[in-house]
């Protein structure tokens, strides 16, 4: 062999042996258990969706449940019955759901329905479709039996009165103007499944949509890996397809944990904003293992194992 072509052959062995040691995924040795996380301190929606999955019920099932407290819970401001409404006073909501065979569903900027997680769900199972949006979702909606009410609570009506004083515009981010949840549920099967809702930023142009219901974005599940929410600012997450890139990170082997600052620093590296803001990450892998970052300290989400849910406080980047 020429001694050019043998070096060839010893580069390109060397690459394909990398590029096969690259490309093949984690796989785990399983233990059976059932865990929920969920971002916030929403501890009544991850208590229900932790309790169900240890009576059997499956990931989905427990996931859209769970999240409903939050659309009901008028004390939420970000999400569902009592969510800020965009500045023209409409409360328009987002959410998607994915399943451990792929399968997903969203909805978007739709009005006037509070289960719109549940609503996702529909249009996964019932519909041709993945997204609906605006009218069209709701008007699913309502053909699919669900009531319409006004998500605009006196409460909420006030504070948006009080904004349009000065109508300054500042989705400064953290635990006082955020409570989106996105949940993780591994059930009894080993199977993940997941759903994320939200009202969005508060006072945000008609018609904004943000990362919570956009598949790959706000939420991601390969069930043969595992899954991750997002929340935080949305048009930030919806840069680097930030749940997507958490799990294709834990596919190359990292941990939750370290595929979340991984993802974390990645928008805070590439920040062309001056403005500060916050985005965290949860995740969870088919081992049951998890993690969370977020870029802003004040960052807490649920974690319900072993029938204890606990607030679990993460780092963050800055
Ligand atoms: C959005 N990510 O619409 C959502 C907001 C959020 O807690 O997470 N709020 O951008």
């Amino acid at each position: 062999m020429k001694r050019r072509n043998f070096i060839f052959d010893i580069f390109s062995i060397g690459l394909m042996s990398s590029l096969t040691t690259r490309l093949k995924a984690k796989t785990f040795n399983i233990t059976p258990m059932v865990r929920s996380i969920s971002t916030w301190k929403t501890t009544e929606a991850n208590l229900k969706a932790g309790v169900m999955l240890d009576q059997g019920i499956d990931g989905l099932t427990a996931a859209v449940a769970g999240v409903a407290i939050e659309e009901e819970n008028p004390k939420n401001t970000t999400v569902g019955f009592g969510g800020a409404p965009d500045r023209t006073g409409s409360v328009t909501l987002d959410a998607c759901v994915m399943n451990h065979l792929g399968d997903c569903g969203s909805v978007v900027a739709v009005e006037n329905i509070v289960n719109v997680a549940k609503l996702a769900r529909d249009v996964m199972e019932k519909t041709p479709h993945v997204m609906l949006a605006g009218k069209g979702a709701e008007e699913f909606g309502v053909s699919e039996g669900y009531e319409k009410i006004n998500l605009l609570t006196e409460a909420s009506k006030n504070e948006w009165k009080k904004w349009l004083e000065n109508e300054e515009y500042k989705p400064l981010i953290n635990i006082e103007n955020h409570d989106t949840i996105g949940m993780l549920c591994l059930d009894k099967d080993n199977n993940m499944s997941g759903a994320c809702t939200t009202s969005g930023l508060a006072y945000k142009m008609k018609g904004r949509v943000g990362d919570s219901p956009i598949i790959g974005s706000g939420l991601f599940i390969d069930n043969k890996i595992g899954g991750a929410v997002a929340t935080g600012l949305g048009e930030e997450v919806v840069k680097t397809v930030g749940s997507f890139l958490v799990v294709e990170l834990m596919r190359q082997g990292m941990s939750p944990q370290e595929a979340c600052e991984n993802a974390v620093n990645r928008i805070v590296s590439s920040n062309s904003q001056k403005n500060k803001f916050q985005v965290a990450y949860i995740a969870m892998n088919k081992n049951g293992e998890v993690g969370s970052f977020s870029i802003e300290p004040g960052f807490t989400y649920m974690d319900y194992v072993n029938g204890k849910n606990e607030e679990i406080k993460t780092g963050s980047a800055l």
